[in-house]
């Protein structure tokens, strides 16, 4: 008899995701079905969305086995609710580092304005005359410190990682993160997806071994881009989310970015259309078919 999710205890809650404790051990992490666009999470969910990051997540984790990793249970434990089976993951329960750690190969988003404001991102030096959506020269490591919920994640030095975790662990926090990077990239790039930017959390276990931790190489927390549409210069379409940026700033919508009133719900066909753009990365990055996924 699977336990309700009620039986757990809520730990944290993210804009789309939430964490619960199933002992002292271990946490419950649960992705909703839940999507944001603009800083707004949208009132209407995308079915399976949950399913498909959580398998996401599931696939990298297996596909970088030399590192460890957070991951306590198969995806069909028995201490995973019904309600959540297919979208939750029970995991060890860490020290969490507190630097979200990114690593960047194409410029854009924060990258770009500190760039164009200081010739560097995150105290990384980079050449002149680069512009939106340009490719690095090489994968960049560009930390960033946690915000308060609802405000963003701040770009921060690696003198900075070093004054919170020390020299030794910055030091392997940014080899890491580089080279899990350059693998899944090079993993997505043979299937026509460029992956301009991704975010790792890492924590220590009991043993003070570095474990990754959280999601890992979603549409969520990485930057996905269709590798045939890229184009230097111009603001690359998400993989993942532009159908439902293009409503919602559309005539359709009616909606006013720039008001602070909330977005309004998504029509049917823009739920459909999204749906299945999310099944697709899932599919085209795996190569397995969404069908087999649990839940
Ligand atoms: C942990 N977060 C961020 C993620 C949220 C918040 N294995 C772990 N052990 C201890 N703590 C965490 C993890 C993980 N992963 C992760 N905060 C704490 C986060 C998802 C939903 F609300």
């Amino acid at each position: 008899m699977r336990p309700s999710l009620e039986s757990y205890q809520h730990l944290a809650g993210g804009k789309v995701r939430d964490l619960y404790v199933i002992d002292d051990e271990h946490l419950l992490l649960v992705a909703s079905d839940r999507i944001s666009a603009y800083d707004h999470v949208l009132e209407t969910p995308i079915p399976d969305k949950g399913r498909v990051l959580t398998a996401m997540s599931v696939f990298f984790f297996n596909l970088l086995d030399a590192t460890n990793n957070h991951l306590a249970a198969e995806p069909d434990d028995e201490r995973i609710p019904e309600e959540v089976l297919g979208r939750a993951l029970v995991v060890k329960r860490l020290e969490m580092l507190p630097v979200e750690c990114v690593a960047r190969g194409f410029l854009t988003g924060s990258g770009l304005l500190d760039y164009q404001a200081t010739g560097s991102v995150c105290g990384v030096a980079l050449p002149e005359g680069l512009v939106e959506a340009s490719r690095l020269p090489e994968p960049i490591f560009t930390p960033a410190s946690k915000a308060a919920l609802g405000d963003h994640d701040e770009n921060i030095s690696f003198d900075d990682v070093v004054e919170k975790v020390g020299l030794n662990l910055a030091m392997k926090l940014r080899q890491d993160t580089l080279d899990i990077y350059e693998r899944a990239a090079m993993y997505a790039s043979e299937r026509g997806i460029l992956l301009a930017d991704t975010k790792f959390e890492f924590g220590l276990d009991k043993a003070g071994n570095l474990v990754l931790a959280d999601e890992v190489l979603t549409p969520d927390s990485s930057r996905y881009w269709d590798a045939n549409e890229y184009e230097e210069g111009k603001v690359q379409p998400s993989f993942d989310k532009q159908i439902v940026r293009n409503w919602l700033t559309g005539p359709e919508s009616g909606w006013d970015r720039a008001s602070d009133t909330p977005p309004p719900p998504l029509p049917q066909h823009v739920v459909d259309t999204t749906r299945a753009r999310y099944i697709e990365a899932y599919e085209r990055i795996s190569g397995l078919s969404f069908d087999d996924w649990i839940g």
